[in-house]
């Protein structure tokens, strides 16, 4: 056996190679042992198509594809390597724009339907983030019922997919600075899905073919993303499923159980997701669990999914993008119910190995093979129900199964209200202690460390080597997507992680708040959170009058979709330095990879790089950070400086278990 396992391998990478988490490591085995494949050996077995890869294959008419592979060469229509290379990225921007939009679009709808009392089983969790985004929106809330408050909100947000001119309301959030910049340089998104239409309208064959014009565009449909389509999407699941707070729970694939029915919820949106919830508690399904042979219903995320529902209820997750299938793998899921996004083709293939149903349930995503049940936000509770009786009608049907044994305790729940409401206490909500302990230098600048998994990298392995080597020199790293998930499974969403990781001054500011070093803020359409506190913290005053001022750095080491490059590109039209791992995407242009970063930086402040190695990362960002600091005149960072307190509330807290310590420092008991 382990002969042929080794015949097999050839090639390909070892499970080491492949990921740094244990719990993958040993699935991948499994994968092996059983003859199956995963996105872990197809990467293996197939190479990215070289041209492809570079952005310089063109498939925008059908007089090509036109490949360019030699300097100077041009497509059949004379197109160069610059229009060729800028038309692919814009195009990338269009497409991950679009889909968070749409589900910005679709909360909006939910929304709507929860007003007129039409929609099965939801309500408004937070009437007060309501009240103030409709007086954000210029909406009356004196005296007005929430519904009618939510009716007028759910428009107003619905009406900015569809407007066609005048500025994209949200945009109000940044800096004033900032707004004028993108005033002068006529990129403020008029409406949300109009800049999209306009990326794909002027990329079409013999249209825009001047590249910093094309990626011009391609920042402004993306600022229609990440201040428009995602913002949206933010704040509306906030109002509809509550506001992000700290809270305990687990991560990664050992949270299957191995006397229960598991569901895996996947994907992006939390509205079905949290319906299933509800239905897992439902004791007339509890006890028809029990009727077959089940302790009960367990219920876990993949994805983003996993984040909207672990930030709010503090659902586990089984583990973040390449967990998918290996979570099949363990053949103890009775169903994996999926919505949109990042949902991979090869799992109905792979569960017809199992007993797993894969269920498709929006309207727009089906896949050949999979079972679906077609969600509507008016029956949801119903749809929700079915699929969990389906799912325990399956358990009787599982068999040999094996489950990870790892999983590791995480503190998730970051809003940017609850980090503003931490800092400042109850009585001063403020951005204030943040700023000052930056400015001091106590915290030397911010990381977000975001994005994807991509099976081309060792999984989880420069997440996890970045927000280690950055903690050591004092960065406060925030977290969204499947980056946060990696940090998670290795134990760094806890304020444990600041004691053993964080350097001297960022310990202190920890202890001193109970704040983990690593924050969790959310799924990848909440980088918008990340946005809003870069936002609040130029407003408190002391660290510059622009985003592009601040100390602050995304770097996304292994993203790999579209929607990661739509992120990447709102934050440096927003004035971020963000860097891309794995690959650069307009590798074929020596002319865009630099219009991308020095040509940006110089219009809008911000900039995107592409950077493969991590300790080169890793070496720009605390460049960035340390340029940053110098132009404000803030005093140089000096690892000597802070620390010398005592340790004593850190030791303290340690010395209690997880859940005694979240109430501790959140007030608030575990799980609630
Ligand atoms: Fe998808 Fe959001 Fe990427 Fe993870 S991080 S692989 S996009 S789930 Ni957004
Ligand atoms: Fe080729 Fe030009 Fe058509 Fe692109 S647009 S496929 S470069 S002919």
């Amino acid at each position: 056996m382990a002969q042929e396992v080794e015949k097999k391998r050839k090639k390909g990478r070892t499970p080491e190679e492949q990921s740094l988490d244990p719990a993958a490591r040993e699935m991948l085995i499994r994968a092996e042992q059983l003859g199956l494949t995963t996105a872990f050996s197809r990467a293996d077995a197939m190479a990215p198509c070289p041209i492809g890869s570079t952005g310089s294959c063109c498939h925008v008419c059908f007089m090509g594809p036109c490949r360019l592979v030699k300097d100077g060469q041009t497509g059949v229509c004379g197109a160069t390597i610059e229009t060729i290379t800028a038309r692919n990225f814009a195009r990338a921007i269009a497409a991950g724009a679009s889909a968070h939009s749409d589900h910005g679009r679709d909360l909006a709808l939910t929304l709507l339907a929860v007003a007129k009392g039409e929609a099965q089983g939801y309500k408004i969790r937070d009437p007060f983030k309501l009240a103030r985004l409709a007086e954000e929106l210029g909406i009356a809330t004196q005296g007005r019922p929430v519904e009618a408050i939510a009716l007028d909100v759910g428009q107003a947000c619905l009406d900015m997919f569809g407007q066609q001119t005048g500025e994209v309301r949200m945009i109000e959030r940044a800096p004033a600075k900032r707004k004028e910049l993108w005033r002068k340089y006529k990129m403020v998104p008029r409406g949300i899905d109009r800049e999209v239409v306009d990326v794909l309208h002027r990329t079409h064959m013999g249209d825009d073919q001047d590249p910093e014009h094309i990626l011009s565009q391609g920042m402004r449909a993306a600022l229609g993303d990440g201040w428009g389509g995602s913002m949206v999407a933010t704040d509306l699941s906030d109002i509809l499923f509550g506001t992000p707070s700290p809270l305990v729970s687990k991560m990664n694939l050992g949270v299957i159980k191995k006397d229960e029915v598991n569901i895996i919820v996947h994907g992006h949106e939390p509205t079905l997701s949290e319906m299933i919830l509800a239905a897992t508690s439902d004791p007339e399904l509890v006890e028809y669990a029990k009727q077959k042979g089940a302790k009960g219903i367990n219920l876990a995320g993949i994805c983003c999914t996993s984040n909207e529902t672990l930030m709010r209820q503090g659902v586990p997750s089984a583990g973040n993008f390449l967990h998918q299938e290996l979570a099949i793998m363990t053949g103890a899921i009775e169903a994996m119910v999926v919505d949109v996004q990042c949902i991979m083709q090869a799992l109905p293939d792979l569960a017809q190995n199992f007993h797993t149903e894969v269920i498709t349930t929006s309207p727009k995503v089906k896949i050949t093979k999979a079972i679906h049940i077609e969600f509507d936000e008016h029956h949801a509770l119903d749809i929700a129900k079915e699929i969990v009786r389906r799912a325990i009608d399956n358990y009787p049907n599982r068999g040999e199964f094996q489950i990870p044994d790892f999983t590791s305790d995480v503190v998730p729940g970051f809003s940017h209200e609850y980090i503003n409401y931490m800092l400042g206490g109850s009585y001063r909500s403020s951005f204030r202690p943040l700023n000052d302990a930056i400015m001091s230098g106590r915290i030397r600048g911010v990381v977000a460390d975001v994005g994807c998994n991509n099976p081309r990298t060792t999984q989880d392995a420069t997440h996890d080597y970045l927000v280690r080597e950055l903690l050591k020199q004092d960065v406060l790293l925030v977290e969204t997507g499947c980056g946060a998930i990696a940090s998670g499974k290795f134990g760094l969403l806890l304020g444990e992680a600041a004691m053993e990781w964080a350097g001297p001054g960022l310990r202190e500011v920890c202890e001193a708040t109970g704040m983990p070093p690593v924050l969790h803020m959310g799924s990848c359409v909440d980088n918008t959170r990340i946005l809003t506190v870069l936002s609040q913290v130029v407003a408190e005053g002391g660290l510059g009058d622009d985003i592009s001022d601040v100390p602050a750095v995304g770097i996304a080491p292994e993203w790999m979709s579209e929607k990661a490059i739509s992120i990447a590109t709102y934050c440096a039209a927003s004035g971020a330095y963000v860097i891309m791992g794995v690959k650069n995407p307009v590798e074929g242009s020596q002319e865009v990879t630099e219009l991308l970063s020095t040509g940006w930086e110089a219009k809008v402040g911000g900039k995107i790089e592409f950077v493969v190695e991590p300790q080169e990362m890793v070496r720009r960002a605390l460049e960035h950070i340390d340029k940053k600091r110098a132009a404000l005149g803030l005093p140089a960072y000096d690892p000597e400086k802070f620390g010398r307190s005592g340790d004593w509330r850190m030791q303290e807290l340690m010395a209690l278990g997880p859940a005694e310590r979240a109430e501790a420092l959140y007030g608030q008991p575990a799980g609630d």
